[in-house]
């Protein structure tokens, strides 16, 4: 119930109820939150009916209910009421109490009494003790028992403060207050004497506890004026009461304005509990809730803030510039409401609670923190990696090039940390440059890598170039000594490329083992290749032994093929032949890189090209050299053609190539046929001189002799008669027999159409025919002398009649 400026309210009603709601109203009503320890709490005590709402509705302007003096003597005030001074500065609460002694509640229930008591003492600065003149130096005077109980409350509250006393005389005698204020004293002393005390208190004085303050009023009933004034006297005390010396002057333990409402109702909750009350704990515990609950509110407001809640979305999408001045601000300002809002709380709990705010709110932005570093170190990465490229591209060693990259990226992450920190945090951004060191070495390691990886197999390509075709053109060459040759070339080129590749690496400062390890392995790759080149042409042994065979036998020494004239020693021919074969088979039987001498030519050489005696030989030595699947001194990794396939080799080679070695003599008998000795020719000149001397004589002859000589010579080609007798005189004499008719018939009639087509105006074409016949039936006689390729063991003649024929 709020009446007037004062807003008179009950606190506590008569059953001891504590009228919580109504306090915060009263306290919003008056800003009492407003004056931290700025404000003074006044309460009055006395016996029932003694004009003591009277005198603070005097004092205070206050609106308490007073007695109607014409309803009788009757209690009033029941249970406990606040209201606000008015006009008095600072702001003071003034708390009214039931009157002691009621005989509303009866002479036995002081219980009440004593509780209301200990609270008025508890909350207020000044507790004002209302008396009747005329009780002072009473034995059984009224306020002898409202005395003992305050002492015996105050006994309970170890308060750190010193309350003050004011005790009011009422309806002042003419007995001058000089007199009358050291027999109350005495009074008071002798009631403090009597009180029982805790063994720590025994010989403390009251003075300790208490300022005690006396001050006499004129009877209002019967002396208002003078009442009036001495209560507007009176009243000029109130103000400024808190400042050193003034009646409240003692702030020690005072609870801030802000904690009264939960510090009053603690301390009556305390009190109906019938515990001891302990104001400095009390302090503290009013501390701590209320630091607490400030805290609390201060968190989440702060969760809830817009440019906070603006800053945490923003840092989700990418990095935010002056991330860390916009934190630290806002956090700053919530600090500082904290701060200024428990000033007035006792520093230990406020302190402390202000750390827990601090972590608190520290904790809430902290992801936002770490998502920033997350942003900076990505972008430190990316831009770790473009930069490490560009200085790669313009030429700059690589290890030269990631050693400065990183110097500059973590200097730069360096300077974004400092950027991003929270002023109020310590947070270590260490971890986070941790990971961006881990992250930029794992990058160069992996375009190291790449890098290494792109040079070795630039020159394991140079080097399968430089080396494959050349191995595989002077195996083909088959020259004298081919490994000799591809020695020289895999020495070279392997110089070569070893030398570059040191050169191209070197930019990386790889330790002295890793690139000696990549050089070795480049050599072996270079081996490698001139080794699975020697596998693969010795898959084709057969075929470049062929060759080699085909090029001897059917050539000249000067390359020009051979023409078999007859006077050729084909078997010198042939074993020239099989041993350059043999040479090639010797030369890819096995791998020589290394250079190391060994028998597999000379055992070859003795056990295939010896012929019958060597294997003779063979047989009497019982252990064929050949019958094994290594040879001597070459490890089984060098061997391509083991020795029992070089002989099965041969063997296949010497039938392949026999075909070749039979048609060059069939093709020597055959010129050997046709040439006639010289005596013949001159014994035909002797002989047929009178002859020919006849012919040459008469002119008709000549002409007879030119015609049988052409038809003749038309027979021999038409009916081929030197291929026909190549398998022997009788199969030829009858093949040719049986073809002489048609083939004579074939040469007239086309003479007949010749002489026809001679009659007409283009009568020139058969001359260019026959002119053409002419030249052609010449070529097969130079074809015949010719001896077929080994390898293809095909030939293919082509005669004039179109006809194809297999030799
Ligand atoms: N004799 C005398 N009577 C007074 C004085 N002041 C007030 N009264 C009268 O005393 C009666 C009680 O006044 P209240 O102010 O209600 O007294 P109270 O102590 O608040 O009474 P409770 O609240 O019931 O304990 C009223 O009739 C007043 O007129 C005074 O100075 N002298
Ligand atoms: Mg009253």
């Amino acid at each position: 119930m709020d009446v007037g400026e004062s807003c008179s309210t009950q606190l506590i009603d008569a059953e001891g109820s504590f009228n919580a709601s109504g306090l915060e109203r009263f306290l919003g009503s008056v800003k009492l939150a407003e004056c931290g320890l700025s404000y003074a709490v006044v309460s009055i005590m006395g016996p029932q009916s003694s004009g003591k709402s009277t005198l603070l509705n005097h004092l205070f302007r206050t609106n308490f209910r007073e007695m109607d003096a014409f309803k009788g003597r009757s209690q009033t005030t029941k249970g406990i009421w606040i209201a606000k001074a008015v006009g008095i500065e600072p702001c003071t609460i003034v708390m009214d109490l039931e009157g002691t002694d009621g005989r509303e509640r009866g002479e036995d229930d002081t219980t009440f009494e004593k509780q209301s008591a200990l609270f008025a003492l508890a909350i207020s600065d000044i507790v004002l003790i209302n008396m009747w003149c005329h009780d002072i130096g009473r034995e059984q005077a009224a306020n002898k028992p409202l005395l003992k109980t305050v002492f015996q409350a105050m006994m309970r509250l170890f308060s750190p403060r010193k309350t003050t006393l004011l005790f009011v005389i009422r309806d002042k005698t003419k007995t001058p207050l000089e007199h009358l204020e050291p027999v109350l004293r005495e009074d008071i002393q002798k009631i403090w004497d009597m009180v029982p005390k805790p063994q720590s208190h025994k010989e403390t004085a009251l003075r300790e506890f208490f300022n005690v303050e006396v001050t006499a009023l004129s009877s209002y009933e019967e002396k208002e004026e003078q009442f009036k004034e001495q209560v507007a006297q009176l009243r000029q005390r109130f103000f400024h009461c808190t400042s050193p010396g003034g009646l409240a002057g003692d702030r020690h333990g005072v609870v801030p304005a802000s904690a009264f409402s939960f510090s009053a109702q603690q301390i009556w909750k305390v009190i109906r509990e019938n515990k001891d009350l302990h104001l400095p704990a009390h302090k503290v515990m009013v501390a701590t809730v209320r630091c607490e609950e400030i805290a609390n509110e201060k968190l989440s407001r702060l969760a809830s803030d817009e440019d906070w809640l603006k800053l945490e979305e923003e840092v989700q999408s990418g990095l935010v510039s002056g991330f860390g001045k916009k934190l630290s601000s806002i956090l700053d300002s919530y600090m500082s409401e904290y701060d200024m809002e428990t000033v007035y709380f006792d520093e230990g709990v406020r302190s402390v609670k202000r750390q827990l705010l601090e972590s608190k709110a520290l904790h809430l932005v902290h992801p936002a923190h770490q998502t920033m570093l997350g942003h900076l170190r990505s972008k430190t990465v990316q831009k770790f990696k473009s930069s490490l490229e560009q200085k790669f591209k313009k030429g700059e060693g690589f290890a030269a090039s990631v050693r400065s990259c990183t110097r500059s990226c973590l200097s730069e992450f360096d300077k974004g940390c400092t950027e991003i920190a929270v002023r109020q945090a310590s947070w270590d951004p260490s971890k986070i440059r941790e990971k961006l060191r881990r992250d930029i070495e794992a990058h160069a390691a992996s375009i190291r890598s790449a890098e290494l990886s792109e040079i070795v197999s630039d020159y394991e390509k140079q080097l399968t170039e430089t080396l494959g075709e050349p191995v595989e053109s002077i195996f083909d060459s088959a020259g004298n000594d081919i490994w000799a040759s591809i020695r020289k070339l895999y020495k070279r080129e392997t110089k070569r490329a070893v030398s570059g590749f040191s050169i191209a690496i070197s930019g990386f400062e790889l330790d002295q083992e890793t690139s000696n390890k990549m050089i070795n392995n480049l050599i072996d790759f270079a081996r490698s290749v001139v080794e699975k080149k020697a596998r693969d042409e010795s898959g084709k042994v057969l075929m470049h032994m062929k060759d080699r065979f085909s090029t001897v036998f059917s050539h000249e020494n000067d390359s020009m093929p051979r023409v078999w004239t007859g006077r050729e020693n084909i078997r010198a021919i042939t074993k020239d032949a099989r041993a350059a074969a043999l040479k090639v088979l010797s030369a890819l039987a096995a791998i020589r890189l290394d250079g190391k001498p060994d028998k597999i030519e000379h055992v070859l050489s003795s056990s295939l090209m010896d012929g019958p005696a060597a294997q003779e030989r063979i047989m009497q030595a019982s252990t064929d050299p050949l019958a094994s699947s290594t040879w001597e001194e070459v490890s089984p990794r060098n061997t391509l053609i083991t020795p029992v396939q070089c002989k099965s080799l041969w063997r296949q080679f010497e039938q392949e190539t026999n075909y070749t070695v039979r048609q060059a003599i069939s093709a020597q008998e055959a010129q050997r046929r046709i040439r006639l000795p010289a005596w013949v020719f001159l014994a035909m000149a002797v002989l047929g001189y009178n002859e020919f001397m006849l012919i040459l004589r008469n002119p008709f002859y000549p002409m007879v002799f030119l015609v049988v000589f052409l038809l003749c010579r038309a027979l021999w080609v038409q009916l081929d008669i030197a291929q026909e007798f190549r398998n022997g005189p009788i199969s030829g004499i009858l093949s040719v027999s049986s073809r002489f008719l048609p083939t004579v018939m074939n040469i007239l009639k086309r003479l007949a159409n010749e002489g026809e087509k001679h009659g007409t105006p283009t009568g020139h074409q058969p001359s260019r025919r026959s002119s053409s016949f002419r030249s052609q039936s010449l070529e097969p006689e130079a074809i015949t002398n010719s001896v077929p390729d080994a390898s293809s063991s095909t030939h293919v003649l082509s005669s004039e009649s179109g006809i194809e024929d297999l030799s």
